[in-house]
């Protein structure tokens, strides 16, 4: 059998539970892929914003490490530059002779220069709302083509309502909304259309080739045209669990962020929701039409598939909306989905898995080679040997904008996050699955116990800034990096 061709398909900011079996929201052709393959039930995020996520998931690297710790948009140009020279599996793939291509958001780095990172081809978007927050514009000459072709506008949307949050001096926030329009008008729809070209053209070739697409969606605002959105009655949504969560017992700043929300009733939640939902199923009838061309060109047989997301969305989960600090599950938890050669099929696996597991687990699927990283390979998981895989993932939040640095850490059923601005946190999912509980005060042995192992990680993988922070000023972790 030649190499396999590697189809990877991510979405931004599309919680793990969206593609749950017993979710509101329907994903078919996600539910056929999973059930060809293997679905990871708890695959945490390294980071809960694009950039740090992304960048840990071509190189396999925590954020310290690959060194894009905020998103690239805001920050001075300096900081907006990974380290050089960082290992990207895209890169080693094209060395091998694959033909690559990306479509679709980037939001890495700063230089937009695929070429530099193993892509032939390219052609990357943004979301309508970037250029309203300062983001440098990528030329999207190719979608406004599309747009006029369908006589729709190219600047603004035709809109049918808008759901807006407003605070006063901030410039109001476009939280969900429908348009009128066809879905054929959607970057979602243009993205795959990008990919479905490539294929075609792939198809006709000889070499094995990889092809990235990664869509803007669902990341808010949540905008969906009116035939997507008629799919859900959001008067049929419940709250969540935690949708009444006072947040007492956890940091301040996490009550401070539950009240950006504080104008917004259950029914307003509930129609984000809906459009939320809405968006996740256009993008699903999107992953459809390019395996469907998967199929008809025969090379299906042949073709890894992978569908991820960077991060998750609170969605109402404690009262909070987007992601950032707190460190709450929603946030984390991203779906992860393999099939194609090497891979079980109709398998869920339980484990705690990670996005730096990634980049090592495609090199070894396609190249049969390691990947130097601080990942693992998924392959003995994905073979169905889960026996010695231990159970445990880390992240870091190095702020957003604002610095509240945060280090998290989950081992089987338990989740240490050492805020450095407040006080700790410790739940047992198990027990709590909607973290209720903050259990750092009544669990010392353990919070010591899990701040250890956080120190071993740091010192590791060379997160010095943190491994060093034994100056008096800093000594407030349940116990010290010597131990
Ligand atoms: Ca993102």
């Amino acid at each position: 059998m030649p190499r396999p061709n590697l189809l990877v398909l991510m979405t931004d900011q599309q919680r793990a539970d969206t593609v749950d079996p017993s979710s509101p929201c329907r994903t078919p052709n996600l539910q056929r892929l999973a059930a060809q393959g293997t679905r990871f039930r708890r695959c945490y995020s390294t980071n809960p914003i694009c950039s740090p996520s992304r960048a840990s998931l071509m190189t396999g690297l925590l954020p310290h490490s690959h060194g894009m710790v905020d998103c690239t948009h805001t920050v001075e140009p300096y900081r907006a530059d990974l380290k050089p020279d960082l290992p990207f599996w895209s890169r080693r793939l094209r060395e091998a002779g694959y033909r690559t291509g990306y479509y679709g958001k980037w939001h890495i780095e700063r230089s937009n220069r695929l070429e530099d990172f193993g892509f032939d081809s390219y052609e990357l978007m943004e979301s309508f709302e970037a250029a309203e927050v300062g983001c440098r514009r990528v030329p999207d000459t190719g979608f406004l083509e599309r747009r006029r072709s369908l006589g729709l506008p190219e600047s603004d949307r035709r809109w049918e309502r808008k759901g807006m949050v407003r605070h006063p001096g901030y410039r109001d926030l476009l939280l969900h909304g429908v348009v009128d329009e066809p879905v054929e008008g959607t970057r979602e729809h243009y993205v795959f259309s990008r990919g479905i070209d490539f294929l075609n053209g792939a198809a006709r070739g000889d070499r094995p080739w990889c092809l990235f697409l990664s869509t803007a969606g669902p990341h808010d605002p949540y905008v969906v045209p009116r035939e997507y959105r008629r799919r859900y009655d959001a008067r049929s949504l419940a709250p969540p669990p935690s949708f009444n969560d006072d947040l007492a017992g956890r940091p301040g700043i996490y009550r401070r962020m539950q009240r950006v929300w504080d104008q917004l009733e259950w029914a307003d939640f509930a129609e984000a929701t809906a459009c939320y939902y809405a968006f996740c199923s256009l993008i699903d009838d999107q992953v459809g039409r390019v395996l469907r061309v998967l199929e008809e060109t025969g090379l299906s047989e042949n073709t890894l598939v992978l569908f991820l997301s960077d991060h998750g969305d609170y969605m109402g989960a404690h009262r909070l909306m987007l992601k950032g600090v707190p460190a709450f599950e929603e946030a984390y938890r991203v779906p992860l989905i393999l099939t194609g050669p090497g891979v079980n099929p109709g398998q869920e696996v339980p484990g705690i898995v990670s996005l730096l597991d990634v980049a090592p687990t495609l090199t070894e699927l396609t190249l049969g080679e390691s990947f130097s990283c601080q990942g693992r390979s998924l392959r003995p998981l994905l073979e169905g040997n889960g026996s010695g895989w231990d159970s445990e993932a880390y992240a870091e939040m190095q702020g957003q904008r604002m610095a509240y640095t945060q280090r998290v850490l989950w081992r089987d059923s338990h989740k240490y996050v050492f805020n450095t601005f407040d006080e700790d946190e410790l739940y047992d999912l198990d027990q709590d699955p909607h973290e209720l509980r903050n259990l750092a005060g009544s669990r010392a042995p353990l919070c010591r116990e899990m701040a250890a192992r956080m120190w071993e990680i740091a010192r590791a993988t060379g997160d010095y800034n943190l491994y060093e922070s034994q100056y008096g000023c800093f000594r407030w972790a349940p116990v010290g990096p010597e131990l």
